[in-house]
């Protein structure tokens, strides 16, 4: 698989590199860490990374602007995005050749190559995997600074379950390459004042049932209390996940024609049920979306029968 990847990228000039809607550390560290590869190793080759800035992660990277024209005989590569409908930049679709790299469930399996591995932590653990992978493949500060805070944004700083001894391993060798780790740090979790209290909002008055589910509805009209938009509060769902008996929770927000669900568990699988409710993820970290209250209610009573159903 990693050879057909290579030998792809050998043979395009133009390469464009795409990743997820609504990006995270690692769709973004993984985006344009390979870039960075690709540059590094192939120096005539033109690689672009596209998609909608997000300046929350501006201190990662920002993207390239392109014409329309360039991804007519270009190979396109997206990173960490399960399913065709969360790409970013829907201009991916007039490339000639399209290549999958990601670590989620592949239950769309788009793409003519697909490397799709789930058992790692994350797309830049895989991207890292990549790079050492071939000599041709010269890895570069910039790409390990952002592969890194994929790794360690994925994996919650090596906390979750998805963290292996790979994981380490990698990460141990990442942090060889020159890079200001505590910037990087304070950059990725450094939070505003508002976001603070909103958290305080959370840690109030969220609900939780006697089967360990726990969910909070965060109304426009808390959002617009507290000053925040729906988008600042992705760094918010951990928040209920260290609550004694707590094994499943929801996070609720409401936004112009929706209802986002965060759903995070600590033992029983949730992606079926987001799966359920227009949406999908891993099986301890999904995402869904409903369009009323009520259906908010319906949800989280699903995931109540799941926790209940779960042992220890
Ligand atoms: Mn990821």
């Amino acid at each position: 698989m990693k050879d057909q990847i290579i030998a792809k990228i050998k043979e395009y000039e133009t390469i464009i590199i795409h990743r997820h809607v609504r990006p995270d550390p690692d769709a973004i560290g993984s985006q344009v860490g390979l870039k960075k590869i690709i540059q590094a190793s192939f120096p005539d080759k033109n690689v672009y990374a596209v998609g909608e800035e997000d300046p929350s992660l501006h201190f990662l990277a920002q993207m390239d602007e392109i014409d329309d024209t360039l991804f007519e005989k270009a190979l396109i590569i997206v990173c960490d995005t399960a399913n065709q409908g969360r790409i970013s930049d829907r201009r991916y679709e007039l490339g000639e050749y399209i290549i999958k790299i990601d670590h989620h469930p592949n239950n769309d399996t788009y793409g003519d190559i697909k490397w799709v591995d789930t058992t790692a932590s994350s797309t830049c653990e895989l991207i890292y995997e990549f790079a050492k992978y071939h000599q041709s493949l010269k890895m570069t500060d910039e790409a390990a600074r952002l592969i890194y805070s994929g790794i360690v944004g994925d994996t919650g700083r090596f906390l979750f379950p998805n963290t292996t001894n790979k994981t380490f391993h990698y990460a141990a060798e990442l942090v060889n390459y020159d890079f200001d780790r505590t910037a990087l740090y304070n950059s990725m979790y450094d939070v505003t004042e508002k976001i603070a209290r909103m958290r305080g909002y959370i840690l109030q008055n969220f609900e939780i049932s006697k089967s360990g589910a726990t969910s909070i509805k965060i109304t426009q009209e808390i959002l617009d209390e507290f000053g925040i938009s729906s988008v600042e509060t992705g760094g918010l769902v951990g928040t209920l996940g260290d609550i004694q008996g707590v094994k499943a929770w929801i996070i609720f927000i409401e936004e112009k024609y929706i209802i986002r669900a965060r759903i995070r568990s600590k033992g029983p699988v949730i992606n079926t049920l987001a799966n359920q409710y227009n949406g999908g993820g891993h099986p301890l970290a999904s995402g869904a979306s409903v369009k009323s209250w009520e259906e908010a209610d319906e949800l989280a009573k699903e995931l109540d029968i799941i926790c209940q159903s779960y042992l220890n």
